[in-house]
């Protein structure tokens, strides 16, 4: 009885090699995308210096302007997926594809453990099991193996470890995940507080990486080293009759094929990266709308939160016609609202200082990692859609930021819904800690968006235009960074 309620049924083993599948997927896509940002801190200021662990030997010039783009590192490609540089896109779109698929299969793994009553081989039911593991791991240390009556079917160690992974680390990696959606933490900032902020959570998120990774390798070599080949045989065709050297032959082509899928995944993504992008976006971003798309920013955040120090991402615009501008102190800036709209508008810093004033206290979220509190002061974009009039078939709405250079006519523009913008904390910000907007944060003006990583609040604004479609915007993909670096346009995660 207790050996067949505790064989390895078929669901166990799918559950298992599908586990096995996402696992090396999102390990990889991880870190990747760390990478571009290598630094891992326990302040959700983020600045520099104050991270607890740093990887890259980059250093960032005291003498100048650097940002976040240049602290990113190359990384190897039989590492992370798919390797290289500012690769985030791929590697988010990697990592969002296999999450919704790595949760479902723990979510049933769990729900049939429980119903089937295998949770037992799992979950202990006496405190002796401490004592016992403790002599497990004793018996592993003088590299002995306990004796076949302490597996029922895992000895104490094993099954304590197991527990602790499927029921503490995989739980930990899901809710620390979603306190990387900006959305969400502007909707219940209470949230990424449970683990001590945004940025604890990451790297808690990266602890348990590293802790999985660790269990990986030696899980792999005591399956191999202890009794091996039978625990193959269990796992892969069952426990009742196992045939090994079936089991052994379909274990090997299983893992071949894991070891395929991957190269083919890398190379793929490397080579096709436009093409990857609009497929994989096309699944992840009805989730991440589903799930993070209707929330409404709900954050303030104290005086004393401000963050002593805020990154930079995005040079100023070197072109005349945005120095010029500056140099006069932008007396002469005008920003066109147009497009779709009733009534055009041109509008001058003084104008929109005399339009209603919102100031919010926000954390802003940089898609590739550190983020940062400010106060901003602007103008609700619902205002300023008040005065326009969108005509009814307006749906999107473009921001166009000021040329980068002469010579490089690339100019950042973003796109974002009709809905996104009608967020009250959607603001056009003239002014950031009660001080007029610094040059390196987007002077004169530049939008606020609470709900979206950074990448969507166009700094150094130069005119804005209401649309039917983004597809004439740019390349078409919603933005500057979604034609550029493949990411994806809710950018709610
Ligand atoms: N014009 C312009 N706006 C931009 C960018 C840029 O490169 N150019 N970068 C974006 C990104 S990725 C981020 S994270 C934020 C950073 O804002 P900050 O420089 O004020 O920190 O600006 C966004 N707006
Ligand atoms: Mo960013």
């Amino acid at each position: 009885m207790e050996q067949e309620l505790l064989g390895f049924p078929l669901w166990l083993r799918i559950n298992h090699f599908i586990n096995l599948f996402c696992i090396f997927v999102l390990m990889r896509s991880g870190v990747q995308i760390l990478a571009d940002h290598p630094k891992l801190y326990w302040n959700d200021d983020t600045t520099p210096g104050s991270e607890w662990i740093k990887f890259g030997k980059k250093v960032m010039p005291t003498d100048r302007l650097w940002t976040s783009m240049d602290e990113a590192e190359h990384i190897n490609s039989l590492v992370a997926l798919p390797g290289g540089h500012h690769n985030l896109g791929a590697s988010r779109n990697w990592h969002f594809l296999i999450v919704p698929v790595w949760v479902l299969n723990g979510l049933s793994y769990v729900t049939l453990l429980g119903v089937t009553g295998q949770w037992r081989r799992l979950l202990p039911t006496s405190w002796t099991i401490i004592p016992q593991a403790w002599e497990s791991l004793l018996t592993y240390a003088r590299f002995q193996i306990p004796p076949d009556s302490a597996f029922h079917p895992y000895d104490p160690l094993q099954q304590l470890t197991y527990a602790a992974v499927v029921f503490l680390v995989a739980p930990l990696m899901i809710l620390t995940g979603l306190c990387m959606s900006p959305a969400l933490i502007a909707r219940y900032p209470w949230y990424p507080r449970l683990f001590g902020g945004r940025q604890a959570a990451r790297s808690l998120h990266f602890i348990g990486l590293m802790t999985l990774v660790v269990y990986t390798l030696v899980h792999l070599t005591l399956v191999v080293v202890v009794h091996f080949p039978e625990d193959i045989g269990d796992m892969v065709v069952g426990a009742t009759s196992p045939n090994v050297a079936l089991a052994l032959w379909v274990a090997s082509i299983a893992l071949i094929g894991v070891v395929l899928f991957h190269l083919w995944a890398t190379v793929y993504t490397l080579r096709h990266q436009r093409q990857f992008q609009v497929h994989a976006t096309a699944i992840v971003e009805p989730l991440i709308r589903a799930l993070f798309g209707r929330l409404r920013s709900r954050q303030q955040y104290t005086k004393a939160e401000i963050s002593p120090y805020f990154r930079v991402n995005g040079y100023p615009p070197e072109s005349e016609a945005y120095t010029k501008q500056a140099e006069a102190q932008f007396v002469e800036w005008r920003m066109a609202i147009g497009g779709l709209v009733e009534k055009p508008l041109m509008l001058s810093l003084a104008d929109l200082r005399a339009l209603p004033k919102q100031e919010q206290i926000t954390k802003h979220n940089c898609i590739q990692g550190w983020s940062a509190v400010a106060e901003w002061g602007g103008v609700q974009m619902s205002t300023i859609l008040d005065l326009c009039r969108p005509l009814p078939h307006a749906r999107y709405v473009g921001f166009h930021a000021f040329s980068q250079a002469e010579y490089a006519p690339l100019a950042y523009y973003e796109v974002l819904t009709l809905d996104d913008v009608l967020d009250p904390h959607t603001i056009l910000a003239y002014e950031m800690n009660w001080n007029p907007l610094p040059i390196p944060h987007g002077a004169p003006c530049r939008l606020r968006i609470e709900t979206k990583t950074g990448y969507k609040m166009v700094k150094y604004l130069r005119a804005i235009e209401v649309v039917d479609t983004f597809t004439t915007i740019g390349e078409g993909h919603g933005g500057y960074r979604e034609d550029h670096q493949y990411y994806d346009k809710v950018a709610a995660i």
